[in-house]
């Protein structure tokens, strides 16, 4: 059973839109799409849509960690019921409540697989915008650092460390992701770089590894990474971004570059291979779909992108579209 859970907030990006993810995704036909390929819940947005202007920088923090405290239960319940969540974001912030929510209901037995142009790794210390968007891995490793940084103001940087223990206190629990892997960097802060040297197990593959490997060599890579790892339970958070801004437009932080539109289908399509094979010692727990920002978007084409993807990830081929078709 896949449970879709919305989660409309966007208020830790660049630019505000993501918030319309979950209707837009809904209404390029993500419910139906599924429900061709495997039994579908739609259980509802987890905190209402508010089209109101974003209040002021620590106010919006507060609303961004009450939008991660409503999600992280309902995708540990999600888990806990034998569902697979699929969030649908709204900006990738929120993988602090589905990450929280993952972590609990598989007591830190999980690998955290993040498709994106960026690594959102930063903290506090390194970010270049103080932006909570791109510090979701960062908070699920729980990663802390004193040392200044030049790129916000002091005021702002002491507001944002305020914050970063609340999120680590009230919203992530004890348990951090054992392994990490990132598809498809293309624009790495230099912070994060160095941030990267302090994860035990991660894995982080290029673009310039992809277009140097091709994809396909690169997903038997990771494969071949993920088995070794030891853990039985994978969480995918996939930031359209990851994308050339060709196939998805519709997005606030686009990078020049990306994963082509089948490049994008291959790691969707060998994932679903991946968690369907019985020699995997991982399954698939659920999922992240964010920073779908219909504002940014031309004729909703990004979120009817985000919703082939994920109809690959659950089981549609070139040759077997959808349950109860023909095999080939
Ligand atoms: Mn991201």
């Amino acid at each position: 059973m896949i449970e879709l859970i919305g989660s409309p907030f966007d208020g830790c990006g660049r630019r505000t839109g993501s918030r319309l993810g979950p209707a837009a995704l809904r209404m390029a036909g993500m419910p139906e799409a599924l429900a061709r390929l495997d039994e579908v819940m739609d259980s509802g947005d987890t905190i209402p849509l508010d089209t109101h202007p974003l209040p002021g920088w620590a106010e919006t923090a507060q609303l961004a960690i009450r939008a991660y405290q409503a999600l992280a239960p309902r995708v540990e319940a999600s888990i806990r019921a034998g569902h697979i969540p699929l969030m649908m974001g709204g900006d990738h912030s929120l993988s602090m409540g589905s990450l929280a929510g993952a972590l609990r209901a598989t007591e830190g037995d999980l690998a955290v697989v993040w498709i994106d142009a960026h690594m959102d790794l930063n903290t506090p210390a390194t970010s270049p915008s103080g932006n909570l968007h791109g510090m979701p891995l960062a908070a699920a490793l729980r990663m802390m650092d004193d040392a200044p940084n030049p790129h916000i103001p002091d005021a702002r940087r002491a507001d944002l460390d305020i914050v970063w223990q609340q999120i680590l206190t009230t919203v992530m629990p004890e348990y951090t992701p054992k392994a990490v892997a990132w598809i498809g960097l293309r624009d790495v802060d230099p912070g994060e770089a160095a941030n990267l040297m302090n994860i035990p197990q991660a894995r982080a593959i290029t673009m310039q590894e992809i277009d140097d490997k091709s994809i396909g060599n690169v997903m038997d890579e990771l494969e071949a990474w993920l088995s070794a790892r030891n853990v039985k339970n994978v969480w995918l958070s996939f930031d359209v971004d990851a994308l050339d801004p060709i196939y998805a437009p519709g997005t606030g932080t686009a990078v020049r570059g990306g994963l082509t539109y089948r490049e994008g289908h291959l790691v969707a399509e060998r994932f679903c291979r991946q968690f369907a094979s019985s020699s995997n010692p991982y399954r698939l727990v659920g999922l992240d779909l964010v920073e779908v920002n219909p504002l940014a978007d031309m004729n909703n084409e990004t979120a009817a992108v985000a919703v082939e993807w994920a109809c690959s990830l659950f089981g549609r081929t070139v040759l077997h579209q959808y349950k109860g078709d023909a095999a080939p």
